[in-house]
């Protein structure tokens, strides 16, 4: 499109839905107009790529999340048309400022962290290899709640991002489905003798899809995300005559649970998963249906991927769909089902494996239930004289009156990858070693990725500027290119643009810390990161640790020669999780304490920014230059803040955790500060039992001051919060082993302290995290995914042949 294509186009929709001239339109009926002139550019290659998947009859993939966490998509969807640059200029031609209109856009949030964007960075991805691939999950009419500030506490409100209405999304109510939920089952005999499944008392909703265009990158593709919204059929509207029935149906697709262990047991959560796994297998079945082939070539055309357990459901569905209502008998039925699944795991933490009542299940997916059981049956009895019976006891569906899902999931599917090397050699070593025995084939890894389109193309213009310049443009097709950038290593030249660049994105973010808490911070400081969701393992108490000592040191040495460092949180806690929200206050506290005290001479400073989201972390990681990554080793399964920090220049200081192992392998001992106990050494402490974080605190004078900081009136107005931290540190012997990787965390940090004093060796560390970045692409990975598990091909791949 040229520029005066764009103009025209702008021109008519602004008068025609706005009676407005381009001249006097504001930034929100600008953003509107924009958005709907992206959607008829993208719409337009959206039906020749499905004309073109569904004559290729080509193998798709439909990757089934409860979370996708896009953020904001107009400059993403104008980048990835290639008409970014052509939007912005005739925008500025008119006195437009195209980031002001972007800022209208509203955050889709329908996700809580790590998962929820790994399913956006993917979906980014699978378009822009040209993969045939399909997301699947919930349009939420909240998405994850706000976070506020009140006295240093957290308070949530609501994430209200319909409220203008969403312009990327097409309403399909053609493509709408029946779900069934409650009531009971019973069999009946047909006249053939067959047993049919009948549901009697059953409520019925009706699950209305929303599709949003998940445009490749300047590949023509746009592939699809389906997002399932509830509504009450007209067929049952007689039966909901008062309000308060009708709010129990519609309440199933009203808000995104927050990750939360006390809302884990919740009947509206369950129905959830259950509504957007019926919603997705029915359509993916009515799209086979009209391919006309025969039930055996089922996994040669579909491949269905669940994120997580939470849409393990698949496995019982699929074979329902099958069996129910398609007559296929059980085993070939499981045949199809095993083949077509496979399953990524997300964590380690023994806690966060869902499991659900039988009871609840019983009450809730009758019918699933029941299918569930024989899948137990018949799983007990085809490994009896296999395997030990201590064995396939423990590795059974049911157990404790739960179900078990992730046991489910690795039954029910063919493939099990884990999200970083670490993480999967420990499910195979412990937290699913049982299976590990029984299915070694099914285990792989595939480590996470990100998507650079977003995480530097877009958030950092600078930064791709420079790189554009000195190696070409190559690397914004093909992420691997970065690598490019390792010939400039000893360029004083590229040393010092990479340096301006990042201070570019500093000062725009020291704008944002003074505009939304009135604080100032120096650019010349290090900016220092810690942004993810708060959790007592990420350990973002230990940073607190360490900043508090620097604060005695300056109080005590007030000349003290340290490098000004700004400490910047972004985090949110769970609603329920009050340990969580207790280290926000002390942060917040802490923060309050340092910024207002001028005897520090502003060496050090504290900004918790509130409400962390997708669009926060495009302005924060720009701007840093230390990447914390501290969680306990074995806890984090990947991590892909770190990986997006790297590629924007920061430095990371971690364990041996998650893909940090990977981003020491990839940039070397010399361009990292690894720190702290092993995953080894941590499960000798599990084993041994012998850790004594009082031992250390006794041992330690430092330490107990700065522990004694939490309950002595030191940090103001926590008496409560700063009581709880103490106890868990001291009195519940520090499950997370702060205190024992406390010295270990503080030299590292006295080593970045120095490093940074010699600009030039630190640009050079800089670039060699930036370059080495190219190796957590999300391309490659869902190339991986592709070839490995899917088995599907690139288009270009197939219409070539
Ligand atoms: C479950 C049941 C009921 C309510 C909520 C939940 C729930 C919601 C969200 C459970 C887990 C989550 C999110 C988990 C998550 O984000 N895990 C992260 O996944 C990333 C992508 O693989 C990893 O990089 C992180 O290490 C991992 O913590």
């Amino acid at each position: 499109m040229t520029k005066e294509e764009i103009k025209q186009e702008l021109r008519r929709r602004l008068r025609d839905n706005y009676a407005l001239e381009l001249e006097d339109a504001g930034p929100v009926e600008l953003f509107y107009s924009l958005g709907e002139l992206v959607k008829a550019v993208s719409n337009e290659k959206w039906q020749k790529t499905w004309k073109n998947y569904l004559t290729e009859e080509q193998k798709q993939v439909y990757y089934f999340s409860i979370e996708f966490l896009p953020g904001k998509l107009l400059k993403s969807n104008l980048l990835n048309l290639g008409i970014l640059e052509e939007v912005r200029q005739t925008l500025a031609d008119t006195g437009i400022d195209i980031e002001e209109l972007a800022a209208v856009e509203k955050d889709m949030a329908l996700g809580n962290g790590g998962l929820g964007r790994l399913a956006s960075c993917f979906m980014d991805s699978i378009a822009s290899c040209g993969l045939p691939g399909n997301g699947n999950g919930i349009r939420y009419d909240y998405g994850l709640f706000k976070q506020r500030f009140m006295d240093g506490y957290q308070v949530e409100l609501p994430d209200e991002w319909l409220k203008r209405g969403n312009v990327w999304e097409i309403r399909r109510e053609g493509k709408a489905c029946d779900v069934h939920l409650f009531g009971n089952v019973y069999m009946k005999r047909l006249a053939n003798g067959k047993l049919q499944p009948v549901g009697e008392n059953q409520t019925t909703v009706r699950a209305v899809p929303y599709d949003t265009g998940m445009i490749g990158y300047q590949n023509g593709i746009v592939n699809t995300m389906r997002l399932w919204s509830v509504e009450i059929p007209a067929s049952e509207e007689a039966k909901y005559q008062n309000l308060t029935q009708r709010r129990t149906i519609e309440d199933l697709t009203a808000v995104l649970y927050p990750d939360d262990s006390q809302e884990r047991g919740r009947l509206v959560r369950l129905a959830q998963e259950y509504f957007f796994v019926s919603a997705g297998i029915q359509s993916i079945i009515r799209y086979y249906k009209k391919l006309n082939l025969p039930w055996h070539s089922f996994s040669e055309k579909i491949a269905i991927h669940i994120n997580d357990t939470h849409p393990a459901m698949c496995v019982p569905e699929l074979m329902r769909v099958l069996m129910d209502e398609n007559g296929l008998n059980w085993e070939f039925a499981w045949d199809i089902t095993v083949k077509a699944l496979s399953y990524t795991n997300h964590t380690i933490m023994a806690e966060a494996l869902e499991k659900w009542p039988i009871h609840l299940m019983k009450q809730v997916v009758p019918r699933i239930y029941q299918i569930i059981e024989e899948i137990d049956r018949r799983y007990v009895l085809s490994m009896q004289g296999i395997h030990p019976e201590d064995l396939i006891q423990r590795t059974r569906l049911l157990q404790n009156d739960q179900v078990y899902m992730a046991h489910l999931a690795i039954i029910g599917s063919h493939s099990t990858n884990g999200v970083a090397k670490i993480h999967s050699d420990l499910l195979k070593a412990v937290v699913l070693h049982d299976f590990y025995t029984i299915y070694p084939e099914r285990f792989n890894n595939k480590t996470n990725g990100i998507t650079e389109r977003r995480w530097m193309q877009l958030a950092n213009e600078p930064l791709s500027k420079v790189m554009d310049k000195w190696i070409g443009t190559s690397w914004r097709k093909n992420p691997k290119n970065l690598k490019l950038l390792l010939n400039f290593q000893d360029n004083e030249e590229v040393l010092k643009q990479l340096r301006q660049a990042k201070l570019v994105k500093k000062a725009e973010l020291a704008d944002y810390i003074w505009e939304t808490t009135g604080i100032e911070v120096a650019t010349d400081a290090i900016f220092d990161v810690q942004i993810k969701r708060l959790h007592a393992y990420k350990r973002q108490l230990m940073n607190l640790l360490h900043i508090l000592r620097l604060y005695f040191q300056i109080k005590d040495h007030p000349e003290i020669d340290l490098t000004p460092r700004v400490f910047i949180f972004g985090a949110k806690a769970a609603p329920s999780y009050s340990y969580a929200k207790s280290i926000i206050k002390v942060i917040n506290e802490t923060a309050h304490m340092i910024n207002t005290d001028s005897t520090l001479q502003g060496k050090i400073k504290v900004i918790f920014l509130p409400n962390y989201n997708v669009s926060l972390a495009e302005k924060i990681i720009p701007a840093a230059d230390v990447s914390e990554q501290i969680s306990l080793a074995s806890k984090e399964a990947s991590g892909t803040s770190n990986m997006k920090l790297m590629l924007n220049g920061a430095i990371t200081v971690a364990t041996l955790d998650g893909a940090n192992v990977e981003i020491k392998d990839a940039v070397g001992n010399e361009n990292i500060y690894i720190f702290g106990l092993t995953e080894k050494e941590v499960y000798n402490y599990y084993e041994n039992q012998d850790y004594s974080s009082q031992k250390i605190y006794e041992e330690d004078k430092e330490l107990q001051r700065i522990l004694d900081a939490f309950i002595d009136g030191t940090i103001p107005n926590v008496e409560f919060e700063g009581r709880e931290i103490y106890d868990s540190l001291l009195k519940f012997n520090d499950e997370y082993f702060l205190l024992r990787d406390f010295r270990d965390y503080v030299q590292a940090q006295e080593r970045i302290d120095l490093d940074y004093k010699n600009w030039a060796l630190w640009q050079k560390k800089s670039l060699a995290n930036i370059a080495n970045a190219g190796a957590f692409s999300a391309d490659e990975t869902v190339k991986a995914y592709a070839e490995d598990i899917w088995q599907i091909e690139p288009i270009f791949a197939h219409t070539e042949k």
